[in-house]
């Protein structure tokens, strides 16, 4: 073989080894986590949803896997989110409860978050939308006329565009990296959680005043763009969000961001408002669904969707990235406003064919909608039948880039990649979930075992949604689903469950 020829041939010889590499471990993927609010397990089309279309989900899940048994560790949103970012069951920690709008930073800086490791390994980082994890170092003493810190800047995130909490919760001002966003200088920033400022109207004294959204149950402090809040605020002038623009306000902020860090890997956590109260979405979207407010806010979540996998195509990185779709607890119909959510569902079951909903024991609680796409590496079409917990979220991307978990995060997190690319022959042996009033339940593939606990059967504040809750032990055989507790017949399967879990409540860090 002559020089040349010989040369050619290596050319040949390395461009195969490394389409052989590639195919076996494709180049770092952008990671896209799409975090949906209160989305129940019925309620996008390819989990069966009915009066609702979500095409933009649905050609995610026809580019990837979805997932039949994947969970959120809780049925509220705070400690939800809590485990996805640190790989810790938000049970073993104190204050992670549903945070109030002034409540410090629950996440403390020197606690590993999936951002840091996404950092850590070159990823530029940003956080979209809900945050409801806390911000400032002091519950209620945050200056919201100037920078509050810590902040997600503290938490490994370059870049953060994002609602202190919830959109029923004051303050109603986004924070972008620290700051109050488009901050209104003449309309100094006020907030309380104990008490109203002098002069200001309340959705309880003033009724009148609530013209886009009157009140179930609650939310009825503060008033903001005619729709009653949790908390008291006053001031924000310009700086105050409207319902209607906040879903396109993160989209395009996320949208600016996949195109400015197109040509680098990055990590974004988008985390929409939709499908949470109050829910008023955007007049493009109204009758888009056949059941009012509550399925227009499940269109317009999947228009944002559908705006992101556009801004990825556009930029040529669409391939090279994983997205997932998810949700932080299950879903709740009348949650506090006079929506008609209940009313109008015809034949649509939020949670599917799953007792319960947001707040409870059952699996209506914490199984979420889970879709995995990277036509990369998943299998697209997939469907996958394995437990999947998002408390795994950050050990699992630590393998996915290629940089060793945090101790921390391995306290309750695995890397379980294998499992969230698809595969069904690997799986989590168990997942723990904690409802609202901290009952934890044991999932194995074939048992569920609630722990008993007192409180009511039903939510009590408004919701119309079982609670689970019971002194008495409860076992479901998962084959059939929750209709029938046979912890009587079976006492060896639950001292197993019941040992299974009182093991992982005492197990001692360092
Ligand atoms: C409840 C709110 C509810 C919702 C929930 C938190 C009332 C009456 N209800 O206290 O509307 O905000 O907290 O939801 O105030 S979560 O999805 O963020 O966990
Ligand atoms: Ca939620």
């Amino acid at each position: 073989m002559d020089v040349k020829k010989s040369a050619l041939f290596s050319v040949a010889l390395l461009s195969l080894f490394d389409s052989q590499a590639a195919a076996q471990e494709p180049a770092r993927p952008n990671v896209l986590l799409i975090y949906a609010d209160d989305l129940g397990y019925g309620d996008v089309e390819c989990y069966g949803a009915q009066g609702v279309r979500t095409p933009n989900i649905d050609t995610l899940r026809a580019r990837g896997v979805r997932f039949a048994n994947a969970y959120a560790t809780a049925s509220t949103s705070t400690p939800s989110r809590y485990s996805l970012l640190t790989g810790v069951y938000a049970w073993r920690r104190d204050g992670t409860d549903v945070a109030a709008g002034n409540a410090a930073m629950i996440i403390k800086p020197e606690i590993p978050t999936v951002a840091d490791v996404f950092k850590s390994a070159g990823y530029r980082t940003a956080a979209f939308g809900k945050w409801h994890l806390g911000l400032g170092a002091v519950t209620g003493e945050q200056d919201w006329n100037g920078r509050i810190s810590p902040s997600p800047l503290d938490l490994g995130f370059d870049e953060h565009y994002i609602m202190a909490a919830t959109a029923d919760r004051v303050p109603c001002v986004f924070i972008e990296n620290g700051l109050v966003s488009g901050y209104d200088a003449t309309a100094p920033i006020e907030v309380s959680y104990k008490a109203n400022f002098e002069g200001e109207p309340t959705g309880k004294d003033n009724p009148d005043l609530l013209y886009n959204l009157k009140s179930s149950h609650g939310h009825n402090m503060s008033i903001v763009n005619g729709i009653g809040r949790i908390g008291y605020m006053k001031g924000g002038g310009s700086a105050l969000w409207k319902d209607e623009n906040i879903a396109d306000s993160i989209t395009t902020r996320a949208v600016d961001f996949i195109r400015s860090n197109a040509d680098e890997p990055f990590f974004i956590y988008f985390a929409a408002n939709d499908v949470h109260v109050p829910r008023f979405p955007h007049e493009r979207f109204r009758g888009a669904s056949s059941m009012g407010l509550r399925g227009d806010a499940i269109a317009q979540f999947d228009w944002s969707v559908g705006q992101l996998i556009a801004a990825l195509r556009e930029c040529g990185i669409l391939e090279n990235t994983l997205i997932i779709l998810t949700s932080d607890n299950g879903p709740v119909t009348d949650d506090g406003y006079a929506d008609a959510a209940d009313e109008l569902l015809g034949a649509h079951k939020p949670a599917g064919t799953l007792r319960g909903g947001k707040y409870s024991a059952f699996e209506g609680g914490a199984r979420v909608p889970f879709i995995v796409s990277w036509p990369a590496a998943v299998p697209c079409g997939g469907e996958c039948n394995s437990l999947v917990s998002q408390v795994d979220f950050l050990p699992t991307m630590a393998a996915l880039v290629g940089v060793d978990a945090p101790a921390d995060s391995l306290i309750d997190g695995r890397n379980n990649l294998a499992t969230w690319l698809g595969d069904e022959n690997s799986s989590r042996e168990y997942v723990i979930t904690q409802a609202s009033n901290h009952t934890l339940s044991l999932r194995t593939k074939t048992w569920k075992y609630i722990e008993p606990k007192g409180g009511p059967a039903m939510v009590p504040w408004g919701p119309r949604i079982e609670t689970g809750y019971s002194l008495e032990p409860q076992l479901y055989d998962m084959r059939v689903g929750e209709e029938k507790n046979v912890a009587d017949s079976l006492p060896a399967v639950v001292d197993y469950m019941k040992q299974l879990l009182q093991a992982e409540k005492d197990r001692i860090f360092e």
